[in-house]
């Protein structure tokens, strides 16, 4: 990694008033979270996480699509921050105002101590009704969630979790918030997102397009590095840590 781009993107940092970092699956992968767009492993190898993330699968095969999201909740809780989820925690110790915007739904940055984070595809340790019953959402408490598909205990409707499928909206104020920030930021750090999927992929080019300064965190180039004003190659973990230095030695 090139040295100069470090000292610049905590050049850019520094001089922020409002930092928006939008997070994809690859800011959890040092934690052992495979991404999204990875071939999964054993059992789950011959499905495509694509085709199980939608309400159509879960109305053709409800109990295939539970057992999947049980798999990754237990594979989720049993991971932890790595040090990309800490040094983003640590921003707010060093810049006026950070607000994460994450796609993920494993709940990391939280764990980490970030304190303003913006779930946009929701939490895998939340469910809610199917049919939303009591309203949208209509959350519940399942704590048997390992003994098979439970039914809602207002309506008996199947039970889901609350997280954001494809074709679905995103939660209203949590994309709101998002794009209204977007187009605030001075600068957008984006991390470990193939920025394919939308709405959240749109937020990069929003923000730069009213004024922000785009830093793409990434082993490879993908979609966001090709409007990014600085792109900076590596795993997560290991680029924003220097990011976090070269602010500390600057302070
Ligand atoms: C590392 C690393 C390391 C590896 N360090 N990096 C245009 C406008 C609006 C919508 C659409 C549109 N075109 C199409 C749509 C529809 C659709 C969509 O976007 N489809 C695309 C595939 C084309 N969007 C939707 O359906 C959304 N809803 C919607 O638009 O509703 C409209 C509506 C309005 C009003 C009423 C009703 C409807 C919903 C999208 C929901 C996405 N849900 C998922 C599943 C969540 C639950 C779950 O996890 O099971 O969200 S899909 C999946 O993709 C998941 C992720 O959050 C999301 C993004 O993936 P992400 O995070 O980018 O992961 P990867 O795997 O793709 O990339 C990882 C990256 O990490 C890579 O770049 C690696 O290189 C990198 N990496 N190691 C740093 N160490």
């Amino acid at each position: 990694m090139n040295p100069e781009d470090i000292l610049g993107a905590a050049r850019r940092l520094k001089s922020a008033k409002l930092l928006v970092v939008l997070t994809g699956a690859g800011v959890s992968k040092e934690s052992g979270v495979p991404t999204f767009r990875d071939a999964l492993d054993g059992l789950w190898a011959k499905y495509d996480a694509q085709q199980l993330a939608t309400p159509a699968a879960f109305r053709a095969n409800p109990k295939l699509v539970w057992d999947w999201y049980v798999y990754r909740r237990q594979m989720i809780e049993a991971v932890k921050p790595n040090p990309g989820h800490f040094a983003i925690s640590e921003l707010e110790r060093l810049l006026p105002q950070v607000v994460v915007v994450t796609q993920n739904i494993d709940g990391l940055h939280k764990q980490a101590g970030s304190s303003d984070i913006i779930e946009l595809h929701g939490n895998i340790r939340r469910y809610r009704c199917s049919a939303n019953c009591r309203g949208n959402p209509t959350l519940l408490e399942i704590s048997a969630w390992e003994n098979g598909l439970p039914a809602c205990p207002h309506c008996g409707h199947w039970v889901r979790p609350d997280v954001v499928w494809f074709t679905e909206a995103l939660p209203d104020e949590a994309i709101h918030r998002a794009q209204e920030l977007s187009r605030q930021a001075d600068v957008m750090l984006v991390v470990g997102t193939s920025g394919v999927v939308y709405p959240a992929a749109a937020l990069p080019g929003m923000a730069k397009e009213h004024g922000a300064y785009v830093i793409d965190v990434n082993p490879v180039r993908d979609e966001i590095s090709t409007i990014a004003n600085l792109f900076l190659a590596g795993p997560s973990g290991e680029v924003l840590s220097q990011i976090v230095q070269a602010l500390r030695a600057m302070a």
